[in-house]
């Protein structure tokens, strides 16, 4: 049991601790070394232990320590809360309104998008509203997923060492992001309906092409998924695009991965179809790849021919924004100079 004027020191103490709730760190442990330290009165009591009855000492003693314990933990408590206010108030004071406009000082440039980018998001946004979703895939593919699987046989031309970056014998830089979409047939069951963009490699280097480039799929498997859906999609995703009196024509092509095959033009976006220079005076421009996919593909990515038929189209990301935007040479996009750049913005 506590005597009295041990229980009087306790609260003595206890004020004084509270004397500082509104002063420094540093204040707070001068009190601590006057109420806890050598000199203290508590630490006194200790010293006045021999002017004890030996008999009354292990009382005394084990007093002595409770009250030493109770300021102790009252001085904890104090030092916690003083911590708590100093973390509140550098929170409230380094407070930052990130929903406020940044302040651009005058001769501040602002950044924006690339024109590959702002094409790329436009082209997915209008696919997304006809209910695909977007799905990315690697851009380092082994040779099954980039050739083998989508029934491009060892001997044709798209496997050579000149439109190929080759890795090792069995690796390389995708060439289309079709593996993407072989990976997701395995991994999924139909419906499908996907949009794949990202870079794709080519060793190919002219006006017009460019080493790395940009291109977007799209893939749909369904059952009852006719060349009509096909026609239809491309036709809507075209006026969208462009506008709406912008016209579609399909021509016979061959693609190892499609059955039958289509290579997609639009009425010329520049001159609505009369002929000028972008279209070489034809009014047409040639813009997409496209067919049902071959049912072979659908086999090896484990999908039921018999049951389901998909479609497929391809475009490159820079060839659409060149049309777009009347860009003659595909190197503008890589040069970073930002008189090209600027006007995009
Ligand atoms: C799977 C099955 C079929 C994707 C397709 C094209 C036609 C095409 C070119 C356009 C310009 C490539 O960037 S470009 O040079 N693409 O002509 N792409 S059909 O067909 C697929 C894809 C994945 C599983």
């Amino acid at each position: 049991m506590l005597n009295d004027k041990i229980r009087e020191l306790i609260e003595k103490s206890k004020l004084k601790i509270d004397s500082v709730e509104n002063g420094t760190a540093n204040d707070l442990q001068k009190i601590k070394s006057e109420v806890l330290g050598k000199n203290s009165e508590i630490n006194g009591l200790m010293k006045n232990m021999r002017d004890i009855p030996a008999e009354e000492r292990p009382a005394f003693g084990q007093m002595v320590n409770e009250a030493r314990k109770a300021v102790e933990e009252y001085f904890a408590q104090a030092e916690a809360k003083m911590k708590q206010k100093a973390l509140r108030d550098k929170i409230e004071k380094e407070k930052v309104d990130i929903t406020l406009p940044y302040q651009f000082s005058c001769n501040a440039e602002r950044g924006h998008l690339h024109p590959v980018t702002l094409v790329e998001n436009e082209i997915i946004d209008i696919f997304k509203g006809l209910g695909f979703e977007v799905l990315a895939g690697p851009e380092i593919e082994t040779d099954y997923y980039c050739f083998e699987a989508l029934n491009i046989p060892k001997n044709h031309p798209a496997r050579d060492m000149q439109d190929t970056f080759y890795i090792t014998d069995n690796i390389l830089l995708r060439t289309h992001t079709s593996p993407n979409q072989v990976r997701t047939m395995e991994k999924k069951k139909p419906p499908i309906k996907m949009l794949c963009p990202g870079k794709v490699f080519r060793s190919d280097d002219d006006a017009s092409h460019s080493p790395m480039f940009h291109q977007i799929e799209g893939l749909v498997v369904d059952k009852n998924v006719t060349l009509c859906d096909l026609m239809g999609t491309l036709e809507a995703f075209a006026q969208a695009l462009f506008d709406e009196k912008t016209k579609t024509r399909f021509r016979p092509s061959f693609f190892p991965f499609t059955e039958p095959s289509v290579e997609v033009d639009l009425t010329c976006s520049n001159c609505g179809g009369k002929g000028c220079k972008l279209c070489k005076g034809t009014g047409w421009i040639e813009v997409l790849g496209a067919g049902m996919v071959n049912p072979k593909v659908l086999e090896t990515c484990g999908i039921d021919s018999q049951k389901y038929s998909g479609y497929a189209f391809g475009m490159g990301l820079e060839r659409i924004a060149m049309i777009k935007y009347g860009i003659p040479n595909i190197k503008l996009f890589f040069e970073n100079d930002v008189r090209f750049l600027k006007q995009f913005r």
